[in-house]
């Protein structure tokens, strides 16, 4: 029989140096699977609870609590279940945890489970998993479009620039060749900001991008990534997405550009959608995410109507945390028309998969996404192209934790 027999978690670290769950289980017929659990750095503060134990050690960042819940209240209850009935037991966990967030046992400590199960459902079935997903959510399979992540600023980079992503789209016919005209436009770029700003300039962000701290000023890097793409033979043929991450500057109404530096650079709402309109009439840009604060859905809104013209989507993440009440809300106030999807700001797969199709429902693009503190779990390619969303980004051409998401969308191409 294909029963769960045993979860074994350990405290690992993430990406970033921080402190993260992995988890293997095991089923009674002796077949396997791991997981791990990435963590975001912009975090909405609607998202789903990650539980750290706030000691001393590891500056409060360790999940030994966590671990123990999987251990000691999670595993007990589902040994003996079996892993092709993933919504029993993500409700199972649901209902032991009993809160709204899963502050009891922590969203971390659930979703690292959630994520097992799949993988075993998948294997025990003879399938990969992203067939599973696909079967689990009701879908075709499909690959997604990459959005790879360049140019890091925000929390995500010790540089001055107040967005937090710039991302490059090449347009090819397949997914291998995107990805290779990505790695070379990000090649073309560091050559680049070497010559204009030396070495320093090519330092990299969290996310893998460069963090060049000689750049204020965002028309500067649309300029240089213009320039890149040119230099390295696709002119024409790359679109941009940008992440703001505005709640991370939101200060009372308003959104401090300065928010790195010593002087601080205040815009309202109509200053900063002028500034919306203005770049995406000037360079190639396709998609906005979190252009305004987390709460903000009437100004979201007020963006949508402009760039929905335009055919350019707003991307809700923080704003819609992956979470169906959230995303509701938005559908009503018309605040975005694309989902940014992370499985770990809901914490199960069951439920990452209700809020997929909740977007869908209303015809929104979907966009999987990584965190900033990541893992070499590729779980997320899998997942993406299994409910067949449009769109991902799991950050740069370059990094381990980035690339082997990639790499493994790369393997999936060939088998699709
Ligand atoms: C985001 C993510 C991932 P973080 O804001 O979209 O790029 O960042 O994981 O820090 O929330
Ligand atoms: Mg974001």
């Amino acid at each position: 029989m294909n029963t769960i027999q045993k979860l074994h978690a350990r405290e690992i670290l993430d990406s970033r140096g921080n402190p993260t769950i992995e988890l293997e289980m095991i089923l009674d017929s002796g077949m396997k699977s791991w997981s791990s659990v990435p963590s975001g750095a912009s975090t909405g503060i609607h998202e789903a609870h990650e539980l750290r134990d706030g000691e001393k050690r590891m500056n409060g960042k360790g999940v030994r609590n966590a671990i123990k819940n999987i251990h000691d209240i999670i595993a007990p209850a589902i040994i003996g279940m079996n892993p092709i009935n993933q919504s029993e037991i993500d409700n199972k966990m649901l209902e032991l945890d009993g809160t709204a967030n899963k502050s009891k046992l922590g969203a971390n400590a659930i979703l690292a489970v959630s994520m097992c199960v799949a993988r075993l459902g998948a294997y025990c079935q003879g399938k990969k998993l992203y067939q599973h997903i696909a079967e689990l959510s009701g879908q075709n399979p499909k690959m997604p479009r990459p959005f790879f992540n360049v140019i890091n600023g925000g929390m995500h980079a010790g540089n001055s620039l107040p967005f937090q992503e710039f991302m490059i789209s090449p347009r090819m016919d397949n997914f291998a060749d995107t990805y290779y005209a990505a790695a070379e436009i990000y090649a073309q770029l560091k050559k680049n900001l070497k010559t204009k700003f030396g070495g320093a300039a090519t330092l990299l962000g969290d996310e893998g991008g460069f963090a060049p701290d000689h750049i204020e000023d965002t028309y500067e890097v649309l300029d240089m990534l213009m320039t890149a793409v040119a230099d390295a033979g696709y002119a024409g043929q790359v679109d941009f997405a940008l992440d703001l991450a505005a709640s991370e500057f939101y200060r009372d109404g308003n959104y401090d550009l300065g928010f790195k530096t010593e002087t601080s650079d205040m815009k309202s709402v109509d200053e900063m959608i002028a500034l919306y309109v203005d770049i995406c009439e000037k360079y190639p840009i396709i998609s906005v995410e979190d252009p305004f604060d987390q709460d903000d859905f009437s100004a979201f809104a007020q963006l949508r109507k402009i760039l929905a013209e335009k055919n350019i989507q707003v991307v809700g993440d923080d704003l819609t945390v992956t979470s169906p009440v959230r995303i509701q809300t938005a559908i009503e106030d018309k605040s975005c028309n694309s989902l940014l999807l992370k499985i770990n700001q809901i914490g199960s797969i069951s439920e990452a998969i209700a809020a997929f199709k909740l977007a869908r429902s209303e015809n929104w693009t979907v966009m999987v996404s990584h965190r900033s503190g990541e893992t070499t779990d590729d779980f997320i390619a899998d997942f993406a192209v299994g409910v067949g969303a449009e769109q991902v980004k799991f950050g740069s051409v370059a990094r381990g934790e980035r690339v082997v998401k990639y790499n493994r969308l790369l393997a999936i191409s060939e088998e699709l």
